[in-house]
Protein backbone atom coordinates (compact mmCIF):
# COMPACT_ATOMS: atom_id res chain seq x y z
CA UNK A 1 0.00 0.00 0.00
CA UNK A 2 3.34 2.52 -1.04
CA UNK A 3 0.34 3.53 -3.87
CA UNK A 4 -2.20 5.96 -4.46
CA UNK A 5 -5.34 3.82 -3.74
CA UNK A 6 -6.88 3.07 -7.18
CA UNK A 7 -9.95 4.28 -5.93
CA UNK A 8 -8.31 7.57 -5.97
CA UNK A 9 -6.95 7.90 -9.26
CA UNK A 10 -8.10 9.28 -12.53
CA UNK A 11 -9.45 6.45 -14.94
CA UNK A 12 -8.29 7.12 -18.97
CA UNK A 13 -9.25 4.43 -20.87
CA UNK A 14 -8.61 3.09 -24.54
CA UNK A 15 -11.37 2.18 -26.56
CA UNK A 16 -11.27 1.62 -30.41
CA UNK A 17 -12.40 -1.24 -33.26
CA UNK A 18 -9.91 -4.13 -33.01
CA UNK A 19 -6.43 -4.05 -34.66
CA UNK A 20 -6.61 -0.21 -34.28
CA UNK A 21 -3.67 -0.73 -32.08
CA UNK A 22 -5.10 0.07 -28.46
CA UNK A 23 -2.81 -2.22 -26.35
CA UNK A 24 0.10 -0.84 -28.76
CA UNK A 25 -0.12 2.54 -27.84
CA UNK A 26 -1.35 1.37 -23.81
CA UNK A 27 2.42 -0.32 -23.82
CA UNK A 28 3.85 2.90 -25.89
CA UNK A 29 2.68 5.38 -22.94
CA UNK A 30 3.25 2.92 -20.09
CA UNK A 31 6.44 1.73 -21.18
CA UNK A 32 5.47 -1.71 -20.61
CA UNK A 33 4.20 -4.77 -22.42
CA UNK A 34 1.37 -4.70 -19.97
CA UNK A 35 -1.28 -5.69 -22.46
CA UNK A 36 -0.65 -8.57 -25.02
CA UNK A 37 -0.38 -7.28 -29.00
CA UNK A 38 -1.32 -8.71 -31.81
CA UNK A 39 -2.56 -8.86 -35.25
CA UNK A 40 -5.30 -11.33 -34.31
CA UNK A 41 -8.43 -9.41 -33.68
CA UNK A 42 -10.01 -9.70 -30.24
CA UNK A 43 -6.45 -10.59 -28.07
CA UNK A 44 -7.22 -8.23 -25.60
CA UNK A 45 -10.47 -9.57 -23.86
CA UNK A 46 -11.30 -8.57 -20.04
CA UNK A 47 -9.94 -4.65 -19.56
CA UNK A 48 -6.74 -4.44 -18.33
CA UNK A 49 -5.70 -1.74 -15.65
CA UNK A 50 -2.03 0.00 -14.92
CA UNK A 51 -1.20 2.32 -12.53
CA UNK A 52 0.83 5.16 -13.74
CA UNK A 53 1.84 8.78 -12.89
CA UNK A 54 1.15 11.12 -15.20
CA UNK A 55 2.33 14.77 -14.38
CA UNK A 56 0.67 17.34 -13.61
CA UNK A 57 -2.59 15.82 -14.04
CA UNK A 58 -0.84 12.87 -11.33
CA UNK A 59 -1.96 9.37 -10.10
CA UNK A 60 -3.75 7.71 -12.99
CA UNK A 61 -5.18 4.51 -13.95
CA UNK A 62 -4.42 3.31 -17.48
CA UNK A 63 -7.20 1.16 -18.85
CA UNK A 64 -6.85 -1.37 -22.29
CA UNK A 65 -10.26 -2.56 -23.75
CA UNK A 66 -11.17 -5.08 -26.24
CA UNK A 67 -12.36 -4.01 -29.57
CA UNK A 68 -15.53 -2.51 -29.90
CA UNK A 69 -16.16 -3.55 -33.27
CA UNK A 70 -15.97 -7.47 -31.70
CA UNK A 71 -18.41 -10.17 -33.20
CA UNK A 72 -20.21 -13.53 -31.97
CA UNK A 73 -21.75 -14.51 -28.73
CA UNK A 74 -18.12 -13.91 -26.93
CA UNK A 75 -17.46 -10.85 -28.74
CA UNK A 76 -20.17 -9.55 -27.80
CA UNK A 77 -19.73 -10.04 -24.30
CA UNK A 78 -16.23 -8.55 -24.98
CA UNK A 79 -18.12 -5.21 -26.06
CA UNK A 80 -20.02 -5.05 -23.25
CA UNK A 81 -17.31 -5.29 -20.57
CA UNK A 82 -15.32 -2.42 -22.59
CA UNK A 83 -18.51 -0.45 -23.06
CA UNK A 84 -18.69 -1.27 -19.08
CA UNK A 85 -15.34 0.34 -18.73
CA UNK A 86 -17.49 4.10 -19.78
CA UNK A 87 -18.99 4.02 -16.33
CA UNK A 88 -16.28 4.97 -13.96
CA UNK A 89 -14.00 6.46 -17.22
CA UNK A 90 -12.77 10.25 -16.20
CA UNK A 91 -10.77 10.63 -19.83
CA UNK A 92 -11.63 8.83 -23.13
CA UNK A 93 -8.97 7.69 -25.35
CA UNK A 94 -10.52 6.77 -28.77
CA UNK A 95 -8.05 4.83 -31.08
CA UNK A 96 -8.31 4.47 -34.81
CA UNK A 97 -6.18 3.25 -37.30
CA UNK A 98 -5.31 5.76 -39.59
CA UNK A 99 -5.13 3.83 -42.72
CA UNK A 100 -9.10 2.56 -42.39
CA UNK A 101 -9.67 6.24 -40.82
CA UNK A 102 -13.08 6.57 -38.83
CA UNK A 103 -15.93 4.65 -38.99
CA UNK A 104 -19.61 4.95 -37.97
CA UNK A 105 -18.38 2.62 -34.98
CA UNK A 106 -16.08 5.08 -33.42
CA UNK A 107 -18.77 7.99 -33.92
CA UNK A 108 -21.14 6.19 -31.70
CA UNK A 109 -18.50 5.84 -29.44
CA UNK A 110 -17.90 9.70 -29.58
CA UNK A 111 -21.31 10.02 -29.39
CA UNK A 112 -21.40 7.57 -25.76
CA UNK A 113 -18.91 10.15 -24.36
CA UNK A 114 -20.60 13.56 -24.75
CA UNK A 115 -23.86 11.76 -23.49
CA UNK A 116 -21.78 10.79 -20.75
CA UNK A 117 -19.52 14.01 -19.78
CA UNK A 118 -16.37 12.29 -20.77
CA UNK A 119 -13.62 14.45 -21.64
CA UNK A 120 -12.43 12.31 -24.80
CA UNK A 121 -9.27 12.69 -27.07
CA UNK A 122 -9.04 11.38 -30.71
CA UNK A 123 -5.56 9.44 -31.79
CA UNK A 124 -4.97 8.36 -35.06
CA UNK A 125 -2.81 5.44 -34.82
CA UNK A 126 0.20 3.66 -37.54
CA UNK A 127 1.19 7.31 -38.54
CA UNK A 128 4.30 5.35 -39.75
CA UNK A 129 1.89 3.72 -42.29
CA UNK A 130 -0.09 6.77 -43.41
CA UNK A 131 0.08 10.57 -42.05
CA UNK A 132 -3.27 12.30 -41.00
CA UNK A 133 -3.87 15.67 -40.82
CA UNK A 134 -5.45 16.54 -37.41
CA UNK A 135 -8.24 19.05 -37.00
CA UNK A 136 -8.67 19.84 -33.65
CA UNK A 137 -6.72 20.01 -30.28
CA UNK A 138 -8.03 17.09 -28.64
CA UNK A 139 -7.03 14.68 -31.81
CA UNK A 140 -3.26 13.85 -32.28
CA UNK A 141 -1.88 11.52 -34.89
CA UNK A 142 0.66 9.02 -33.78
CA UNK A 143 2.70 5.70 -33.87
CA UNK A 144 2.91 2.81 -31.51
CA UNK A 145 5.50 1.53 -33.55
CA UNK A 146 7.95 4.31 -33.96
CA UNK A 147 7.14 6.17 -31.16
CA UNK A 148 6.63 9.32 -33.00
CA UNK A 149 4.43 11.29 -31.18
CA UNK A 150 3.69 9.28 -27.82
CA UNK A 151 5.05 11.94 -25.74
CA UNK A 152 2.98 14.32 -27.13
CA UNK A 153 0.35 12.29 -26.35
CA UNK A 154 1.09 11.98 -22.98
CA UNK A 155 1.18 15.38 -22.78
CA UNK A 156 -1.98 16.06 -23.76
CA UNK A 157 -3.79 13.51 -21.77
CA UNK A 158 -1.93 15.22 -18.89
CA UNK A 159 -3.59 18.55 -20.02
CA UNK A 160 -7.44 17.34 -20.09
CA UNK A 161 -9.60 18.21 -17.58
CA UNK A 162 -11.82 16.31 -15.89
CA UNK A 163 -13.92 16.04 -12.74
CA UNK A 164 -12.19 15.81 -9.61
CA UNK A 165 -12.43 11.74 -8.52
CA UNK A 166 -13.66 12.73 -5.15
CA UNK A 167 -16.00 15.73 -5.37
CA UNK A 168 -17.11 15.47 -1.57
CA UNK A 169 -14.72 15.84 1.56
CA UNK A 170 -13.90 12.73 3.67
CA UNK A 171 -13.76 15.36 6.86
CA UNK A 172 -13.12 18.81 5.66
CA UNK A 173 -16.22 20.32 6.37
CA UNK A 174 -16.33 19.36 9.71
CA UNK A 175 -13.63 18.99 11.53
CA UNK A 176 -11.27 22.14 11.49
CA UNK A 177 -7.42 23.36 12.44
CA UNK A 178 -6.52 22.12 15.90
CA UNK A 179 -9.57 19.57 16.70
CA UNK A 180 -8.79 16.74 18.17
CA UNK A 181 -9.86 13.31 16.37
CA UNK A 182 -9.50 10.00 18.15
CA UNK A 183 -9.43 6.75 15.92
CA UNK A 184 -10.11 3.50 17.51
CA UNK A 185 -8.41 1.01 15.53
CA UNK A 186 -8.79 -2.94 16.51
CA UNK A 187 -5.48 -4.75 16.20
CA UNK A 188 -6.94 -8.01 16.42
CA UNK A 189 -6.36 -11.12 14.51
CA UNK A 190 -8.50 -9.96 11.25
CA UNK A 191 -6.07 -6.75 11.04
CA UNK A 192 -3.21 -6.81 8.17
CA UNK A 193 -0.05 -7.70 9.13
CA UNK A 194 2.04 -4.35 9.57
CA UNK A 195 -0.22 -2.24 8.24
CA UNK A 196 -3.33 -0.09 8.84
CA UNK A 197 -6.51 -0.55 6.57
CA UNK A 198 -7.05 1.75 3.76
CA UNK A 199 -9.77 3.64 5.02
CA UNK A 200 -7.76 4.23 8.19
CA UNK A 201 -5.28 5.54 6.38
CA UNK A 202 -7.08 8.26 4.03
CA UNK A 203 -8.72 9.44 7.15
CA UNK A 204 -5.64 10.14 9.48
CA UNK A 205 -4.35 11.94 6.64
CA UNK A 206 -7.41 13.80 5.39
CA UNK A 207 -7.16 14.65 9.23
CA UNK A 208 -3.60 16.12 8.60
CA UNK A 209 -4.61 17.65 5.76
CA UNK A 210 -6.80 20.24 7.65
CA UNK A 211 -4.37 20.80 10.21
CA UNK A 212 -6.72 18.86 13.22
CA UNK A 213 -4.48 15.78 15.43
CA UNK A 214 -5.74 12.82 14.63
CA UNK A 215 -4.88 9.98 17.41
CA UNK A 216 -5.40 6.65 17.39
CA UNK A 217 -5.91 3.87 20.06
CA UNK A 218 -6.67 0.72 20.14
CA UNK A 219 -10.80 -0.23 21.42
CA UNK A 220 -9.07 -2.16 24.42
CA UNK A 221 -7.20 1.18 25.69
CA UNK A 222 -10.34 3.50 24.89
CA UNK A 223 -11.20 4.35 28.07
CA UNK A 224 -7.44 5.47 29.21
CA UNK A 225 -7.23 7.64 26.00
CA UNK A 226 -10.45 9.47 27.11
CA UNK A 227 -8.91 10.14 30.25
CA UNK A 228 -5.66 11.64 29.13
CA UNK A 229 -7.64 13.69 25.82
CA UNK A 230 -10.91 15.07 24.92
CA UNK A 231 -11.51 14.74 21.44
CA UNK A 232 -14.06 16.62 19.35
CA UNK A 233 -15.21 13.42 17.49
CA UNK A 234 -14.52 9.53 17.62
CA UNK A 235 -14.42 8.16 14.60
CA UNK A 236 -14.06 3.95 15.02
CA UNK A 237 -13.91 0.69 12.77
CA UNK A 238 -17.86 -0.30 12.80
CA UNK A 239 -17.39 -3.62 14.17
CA UNK A 240 -16.17 -2.37 17.68
CA UNK A 241 -19.15 0.32 17.73
CA UNK A 242 -21.40 -1.70 20.04
CA UNK A 243 -18.43 -1.96 22.50
CA UNK A 244 -16.71 1.75 21.85
CA UNK A 245 -20.61 3.39 21.79
CA UNK A 246 -20.83 2.40 25.63
CA UNK A 247 -17.48 3.94 26.33
CA UNK A 248 -17.69 8.00 24.21
CA UNK A 249 -19.95 9.82 26.25
CA UNK A 250 -22.74 11.10 24.45
CA UNK A 251 -21.46 14.62 24.58
CA UNK A 252 -18.74 13.57 22.37
CA UNK A 253 -19.23 12.67 18.54
CA UNK A 254 -19.25 9.24 17.93
CA UNK A 255 -19.36 7.44 14.37
CA UNK A 256 -17.49 4.82 12.00
CA UNK A 257 -14.73 4.95 9.12
CA UNK A 258 -17.94 3.34 7.23
CA UNK A 259 -20.24 6.14 7.53
CA UNK A 260 -17.42 8.44 6.47
CA UNK A 261 -16.36 6.52 3.31
CA UNK A 262 -20.03 6.10 2.96
CA UNK A 263 -20.98 9.77 2.22
CA UNK A 264 -17.21 10.44 0.71
CA UNK A 265 -17.85 8.21 -2.43
CA UNK A 266 -21.92 7.97 -2.12
CA UNK A 267 -25.06 8.94 -1.31
CA UNK A 268 -25.11 8.54 2.43
CA UNK A 269 -28.86 9.25 2.51
CA UNK A 270 -29.49 6.65 0.13
CA UNK A 271 -27.69 4.05 1.99
CA UNK A 272 -28.98 5.49 5.16
CA UNK A 273 -32.49 5.27 3.71
CA UNK A 274 -31.71 1.47 2.40
CA UNK A 275 -31.01 0.17 5.68
CA UNK A 276 -34.73 0.70 6.72
CA UNK A 277 -35.68 -2.23 4.42
CA UNK A 278 -33.93 -4.43 6.66
CA UNK A 279 -36.82 -4.16 8.74
CA UNK A 280 -39.27 -5.58 6.38
CA UNK A 281 -37.82 -8.24 5.11
CA UNK A 282 -39.84 -11.75 4.80
CA UNK A 283 -38.53 -15.05 4.32
CA UNK A 284 -37.57 -15.89 1.05
CA UNK A 285 -36.33 -12.39 0.21
CA UNK A 286 -33.28 -12.21 -1.91
CA UNK A 287 -30.63 -10.28 -0.96
CA UNK A 288 -27.85 -8.70 -3.15
CA UNK A 289 -24.15 -8.46 -1.52
CA UNK A 290 -21.81 -7.05 -3.44
CA UNK A 291 -18.24 -6.90 -2.97
CA UNK A 292 -15.60 -3.86 -5.19
CA UNK A 293 -13.13 -6.05 -5.14
CA UNK A 294 -12.09 -10.08 -5.20
CA UNK A 295 -9.26 -9.69 -3.13
CA UNK A 296 -11.28 -8.97 0.17
CA UNK A 297 -7.97 -7.21 1.47
CA UNK A 298 -10.04 -6.08 4.80
CA UNK A 299 -13.28 -7.55 4.50
CA UNK A 300 -12.33 -11.10 5.14
CA UNK A 301 -15.64 -13.01 6.26
CA UNK A 302 -17.91 -9.82 7.01
CA UNK A 303 -19.80 -10.34 3.76
CA UNK A 304 -20.07 -14.05 3.45
CA UNK A 305 -20.43 -15.08 7.30
CA UNK A 306 -20.93 -12.11 9.69
CA UNK A 307 -23.34 -9.58 7.50
CA UNK A 308 -25.75 -12.88 6.56
CA UNK A 309 -25.88 -13.53 10.14
CA UNK A 310 -26.56 -10.84 11.82
CA UNK A 311 -29.28 -9.57 9.13
CA UNK A 312 -31.04 -12.86 9.16
CA UNK A 313 -31.25 -12.47 13.19
CA UNK A 314 -32.48 -9.04 12.40
CA UNK A 315 -34.98 -9.65 10.11
CA UNK A 316 -35.87 -12.62 12.31
CA UNK A 317 -36.62 -14.97 8.79
CA UNK A 318 -34.98 -17.33 6.31
CA UNK A 319 -33.55 -14.88 3.87
CA UNK A 320 -31.87 -16.00 0.23
CA UNK A 321 -27.98 -14.27 -0.30
CA UNK A 322 -26.48 -14.16 -3.32
CA UNK A 323 -22.89 -12.52 -3.80
CA UNK A 324 -21.19 -10.79 -6.37
CA UNK A 325 -16.91 -9.10 -6.70
CA UNK A 326 -14.92 -7.12 -8.21
CA UNK A 327 -16.33 -5.00 -11.50
CA UNK A 328 -19.36 -7.50 -11.91
CA UNK A 329 -22.75 -6.04 -10.74
CA UNK A 330 -26.20 -7.05 -12.33
CA UNK A 331 -27.75 -5.25 -14.82
CA UNK A 332 -30.63 -6.40 -13.56
CA UNK A 333 -31.61 -5.80 -9.74
CA UNK A 334 -35.20 -6.78 -9.90
CA UNK A 335 -34.99 -9.85 -8.11
CA UNK A 336 -33.87 -8.36 -5.45
CA UNK A 337 -35.45 -7.18 -2.45
CA UNK A 338 -32.25 -5.04 -1.20
CA UNK A 339 -28.57 -4.74 -1.91
CA UNK A 340 -25.98 -4.35 0.69
CA UNK A 341 -22.33 -3.00 -0.87
CA UNK A 342 -19.23 -3.17 0.64
CA UNK A 343 -17.27 -0.07 1.50
CA UNK A 344 -15.81 0.47 -2.07
CA UNK A 345 -12.23 1.11 -0.45
CA UNK A 346 -11.00 0.31 -3.93
CA UNK A 347 -13.90 1.70 -5.76
CA UNK A 348 -13.75 5.31 -7.14
CA UNK A 349 -16.82 7.37 -6.23
CA UNK A 350 -17.82 7.37 -10.21
CA UNK A 351 -17.95 3.22 -10.10
CA UNK A 352 -19.94 3.21 -7.13
CA UNK A 353 -22.18 5.69 -8.04
CA UNK A 354 -22.93 4.10 -10.96
CA UNK A 355 -24.20 0.71 -9.03
CA UNK A 356 -26.05 3.03 -6.67
CA UNK A 357 -28.03 4.85 -9.56
CA UNK A 358 -28.64 1.22 -10.86
CA UNK A 359 -30.46 0.39 -8.24
CA UNK A 360 -32.38 3.46 -7.83
CA UNK A 361 -33.52 3.58 -11.24
CA UNK A 362 -34.76 -0.02 -10.72
CA UNK A 363 -36.38 1.08 -7.44
CA UNK A 364 -34.40 -1.47 -5.12
CA UNK A 365 -32.81 -0.21 -1.68
CA UNK A 366 -29.49 -0.30 -1.59
CA UNK A 367 -27.30 -0.10 1.44
CA UNK A 368 -24.03 -0.74 2.35
CA UNK A 369 -22.05 -2.96 5.24
CA UNK A 370 -20.93 -0.32 7.68
CA UNK A 371 -24.78 1.64 7.65
CA UNK A 372 -26.55 -2.69 7.95
CA UNK A 373 -24.20 -2.88 10.52
CA UNK A 374 -24.94 0.00 12.50
CA UNK A 375 -28.73 -0.40 11.81
CA UNK A 376 -28.43 -4.01 13.02
CA UNK A 377 -27.07 -3.14 16.46
CA UNK A 378 -29.58 -0.62 16.93
CA UNK A 379 -26.56 2.31 16.74
CA UNK A 380 -26.67 3.49 13.11
CA UNK A 381 -28.50 7.00 14.73
CA UNK A 382 -25.99 7.80 16.90
CA UNK A 383 -22.85 7.13 14.19
CA UNK A 384 -25.18 9.86 12.02
CA UNK A 385 -25.38 12.46 14.99
CA UNK A 386 -22.39 14.37 12.93
CA UNK A 387 -24.45 14.52 9.49
CA UNK A 388 -27.98 16.11 11.53
CA UNK A 389 -29.99 16.37 8.21
CA UNK A 390 -28.72 12.34 7.06
CA UNK A 391 -30.05 11.19 11.22
CA UNK A 392 -33.07 13.32 10.50
CA UNK A 393 -34.04 10.49 7.81
CA UNK A 394 -34.35 8.72 10.95
CA UNK A 395 -37.10 9.88 12.72
N1 LIG B 1 2.52 -0.11 -38.58
C1 LIG B 1 1.99 -0.03 -37.39
N2 LIG B 1 1.38 -1.11 -36.83
C2 LIG B 1 0.84 -1.00 -35.61
C3 LIG B 1 0.90 0.23 -34.87
N3 LIG B 1 0.27 0.04 -33.70
C4 LIG B 1 -0.17 -1.24 -33.67
N4 LIG B 1 0.18 -1.89 -34.85
C5 LIG B 1 -0.10 -3.27 -35.20
O1 LIG B 1 -1.52 -3.43 -35.29
C6 LIG B 1 -1.89 -4.72 -34.81
C7 LIG B 1 -2.92 -4.60 -33.72
O2 LIG B 1 -2.36 -3.97 -32.59
P1 LIG B 1 -2.97 -4.10 -31.14
O3 LIG B 1 -2.22 -3.14 -30.29
O4 LIG B 1 -3.04 -5.53 -30.70
O5 LIG B 1 -4.45 -3.57 -31.44
P2 LIG B 1 -5.75 -3.59 -30.50
O6 LIG B 1 -6.57 -4.74 -30.94
O7 LIG B 1 -6.45 -2.28 -30.81
O8 LIG B 1 -5.30 -3.66 -29.08
C8 LIG B 1 -0.60 -5.40 -34.35
O9 LIG B 1 -0.14 -6.23 -35.36
C9 LIG B 1 0.34 -4.24 -34.12
O10 LIG B 1 1.68 -4.61 -34.29
C10 LIG B 1 1.55 1.36 -35.48
O11 LIG B 1 1.64 2.46 -34.94
N5 LIG B 1 2.06 1.17 -36.73
S1 LIG C 1 -14.56 -5.82 -0.59
FE1 LIG C 1 -15.00 -3.59 -0.80
S2 LIG C 1 -14.54 -2.64 1.18
FE2 LIG C 1 -13.63 -4.72 1.14
S3 LIG C 1 -11.51 -4.36 0.49
FE3 LIG C 1 -12.71 -4.81 -1.36
S4 LIG C 1 -13.42 -2.79 -2.16
FE4 LIG C 1 -12.69 -2.50 -0.04
MG1 LIG D 1 -5.75 -5.05 -27.61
Amino acid sequence: MNDTPSGERIQIAFFGKRNAGKSSVVNAITGQNLSVVSDIKGTTTDPVYKAMELLPLGAVMIVDTAGIDDTGELGQLRVEKSLHVLTKTDIAVLIIDSTQGISAIDEKLIAEFQARKISYIIVYNKSDKKAMQVNSIHEIAVSAKTGENIQALKELLAKQVCQPVNPKPLVADFINTGDCVLLVIPIDESAPKGRLILPQQQVIRACLEVGAIPICCRDTELATTLKIISPKIVITDSQAFGKVSKIVPETIYLTSFSILFARYKGDLELVVRGASKLDNLKTGDKILISEGCTHHRQCNDIGTVKLPHWISEHAKCELNFSWTSGNEFPKNLQDYSLIIHCGACMLSPKALQFRQNTAVAQNISITNYGTAIAHCHGILKRSLEIFPEVSALLK
